[in-house]
């Protein structure tokens, strides 16, 4: 997408959030652009400047130093991680946008769960700690939406989601509502580069196919970068991400930090 098209989009995005009451990042975060943070003179130092499998293996050695918790502990770490900023009672849900109770967490109707978004089947990494318990892609969902995405990849189209406005979902892949794309994208690609098959855990890699299965890739790339562009790094997610490298695992998302790197991967 063009620096001109992505300007219209986002002065499109903006003058539409104003009437629904989204939350939608500022026009200033471009993900078309390189960004500057904090963490590029500590962090990311050995990281920045590089491009491609230079970069993608430079970003792997500085993120798979990580404190790893338990399955039950990460109940109570969305329940940090994932909080409403308008209620702190509150968790806010992926795919559904909506505002539940901290309390309502389970498997019944009308609770949340933990929803592994580099679905579990693909690699079998199952929930002990690693990447089952990977805070920087589990996040609190809706029991049956969590249901209904599956272990699908990711691609656009479909029908509507029951209880997800603004999802949709086919046979094979699941599309988030617009204002989770770019998270869903950004955390299956950290999966992809955080665990490179060791520590005795698969290689986990993104690809274009929407029936991967049980194989340790996830799908579906060129729709996952492109919802990258769509969807910058919202406060909601840097918090996030803030939060899990100071209070949780001591590493980072280097593509909330830095979006463009998407594309000088991949
Ligand atoms: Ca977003
Ligand atoms: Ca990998």
């Amino acid at each position: 997408m063009s620096v001109a098209r992505i300007r219209r989009w986002k002065v499109w995005a903006a003058a539409s959030a104003a009437v629904v009451g989204l939350a939608l990042p500022t026009v200033a975060a471009s993900p078309a652009a390189a960004t500057t943070t904090a963490y590029d003179a500590t962090y990311y130092k050995n990281a920045v400047g590089k491009t491609g499998t230079s970069l993608k293996s430079a970003l792997h050695t500085i993120i798979r130093n990580q404190s790893t918790i338990s399955y039950d502990a990460v109940w109570n770490a969305l329940k940090s991680l994932d909080q409403d900023p308008n209620n702190t009672s509150n968790v806010l849900l992926l795919y559904s946008g909506t505002s539940r109770s901290k309390s309502l967490n389970g498997g019944a109707v009308g609770n949340w769960n933990r929803e592994h978004t580099w679905a579990q089947s693909h690699g079998s990494f199952g929930t002990s700690a690693g990447p089952g318990t990977d805070l920087h892609h589990l996040r609190a969902a809706d029991v049956q939406v969590n249901s209904i995405r599956g272990n699908k990849d990711f691609d656009n189209g479909g029908s509507a989601v029951s209880g997800a406005p603004g999802s949709y979902t086919d046979s094979n892949s699941f599309e988030p509502r617009d204002a989770d794309k770019g998270d869903v994208a950004r955390m299956i690609l950290y999966m992809a580069v955080r665990y490179e098959g060791g520590d005795g855990w698969p290689n986990l890699e993104p690809n274009d196919s929407t029936s991967n299965g049980s194989v340790p890739y996830h799908g579906r790339l060129s729709v996952l970068k492109q919802w990258n562009e769509q969807d910058p790094p919202s406060a909601f997610e840097e918090r996030r991400n803030d939060l899990v490298h100071s209070a949780y695992q001591g590493n980072r998302n280097p593509f909330i930090d830095h979006p463009e790197w998407v594309e000088a991967i991949w």
